[in-house]
């Protein structure tokens, strides 16, 4: 859908527009074809895989709010200081009347304090894109921030961001900025963190920007209790996983005969996480038999790690330049600001 600048005169057009926008994003169920088919796919492979996603239902995301609170997650803690700390620099640096596009918008707490930001400066707004792939959490965020930010069109895009997707259409001139916090980069696969980054930069073009929070390498004790709490909620998450697949693809999954188990891998500066089969056992998804071995694994998620060598590496592989770094207190984190790198295809495109 297209809004022209100026044609939203009052609140209860933008909140028609935003309904609208409701209407026409929310998507078919999450567990559609496609993820189905990536299931079956990684469950053939030698080393069994499920990918993260698959983590982020309604359970899920609750379960996840929990790790954020966990005294061993410095994760969204150390983010979350650096977004307060410099949220004035990064409101200045989206700039007036930017789109804000957040891939993966979870519960809306950290744009919150950018668009905060931006009021206390009296920064004129632009539109905020929240992208997700858990429909109840994003229709209920969208609905929550249009309420609260009256003078922000939100419009909300229920997708999968792994896969190419469609951003609807934004008004001429305004500028693109991709808002990516939370280390979810750290979930790809590097080669695949720099295609996802090339794809951000096509959609944000060459006056584009991103905003993106990376966690860095660290203390391997400090990133094992991260991912493995005293309180069993990160196992929790991760079982649920196999859970979901119970409930929503008609498997079979003994969830007794799993155990949790999260490893420093040093040489791929990555954090795994990994569902151990405890005994020899067949499961049954969608028809498909899927045997595991006593202590097989299936391999349910990497968080990647990242020093000023490789952040720069992959940045520059996905076509923008880091452009400002900031850091806590601990310097455990990073909240990065990219500019896109000129690329030659700019110089053939439709001024949009
Ligand atoms: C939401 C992908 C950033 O990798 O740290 C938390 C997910 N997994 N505990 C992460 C997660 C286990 C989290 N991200």
């Amino acid at each position: 859908m297209t809004i022209s600048e100026g044609s939203l005169e009052t609140l209860s057009e933008r909140i028609d527009s935003f309904v609208l926008a409701v209407e026409l994003e929310a998507c078919a169920p999450a567990f559609d074809r496609g993820l189905r088919a990536e299931v079956l796919a990684g469950l053939a492979r030698p080393q069994k895989v499920l990918p993260p996603k698959l983590f982020y239902d309604a359970i899920g995301a609750a379960l996840f709010e929990r790790i954020c609170e966990l005294d061993e997650y410095y994760v969204t803690r150390a983010e979350l200081s650096i977004l307060r700390a410099h949220a004035d620099e990064i409101a200045e640096a989206v700039g007036p009347r930017a789109a804000l596009i957040e891939y993966g918008s979870g519960a809306g707490v950290k744009v919150r304090l950018l668009l905060d930001a931006m009021s206390a400066k009296g920064t004129p707004f632009g539109t905020y894109v929240p992208i997700d792939i858990s429909r109840e959490q994003l229709v209920r965020v969208a609905s929550d921030l249009a309420m609260e930010y009256p003078l922000v069109p939100v419009l909300p895009v229920c997708a999968d961001y792994t896969a190419p997707l469609t951003i609807p259409d934004l008004p001429e001139g305004v500028r693109r900025v991709a808002f990516f916090p939370g280390s979810t980069i750290g979930n790809f696969h590097p080669d695949e963190a720099a295609a996802f980054l090339r794809r951000v930069r096509h959609a944000v073009g060459p006056d584009g920007a991103m905003i993106v929070g990376v966690d860095r390498r660290k203390d391997a004790r400090v990133l094992e209790a991260a991912y493995d709490d005293r309180d069993g909620v990160t196992a929790a998450f991760n079982l649920n996983a196999l859970a979901r697949l119970n409930r929503e693809l008609d498997s079979d999954f003994d969830l007794g005969a799993f155990r949790h188990r999260a490893v420093w891998n040093d040489g791929a500066s990555r954090v795994e996480m990994h569902l151990v089969s405890t005994t020899a056992q067949r499961a049954h998804v969608f028809g498909v038999t899927v045997a595991l071995a006593p202590g097989e694994t299936i391999w349910t998620e990497s968080s990647y790690k990242y020093d000023e060598f490789r952040f720069h590496r992959l940045v520059r592989q996905g076509g923008f330049e880091v452009h400002q770094l900031w850091t806590d207190e601990g310097s455990q984190f990073w909240v990065a600001l990219l500019r896109a790198a000129r690329s030659r295809s700019d110089d053939h495109r439709v001024r949009r």
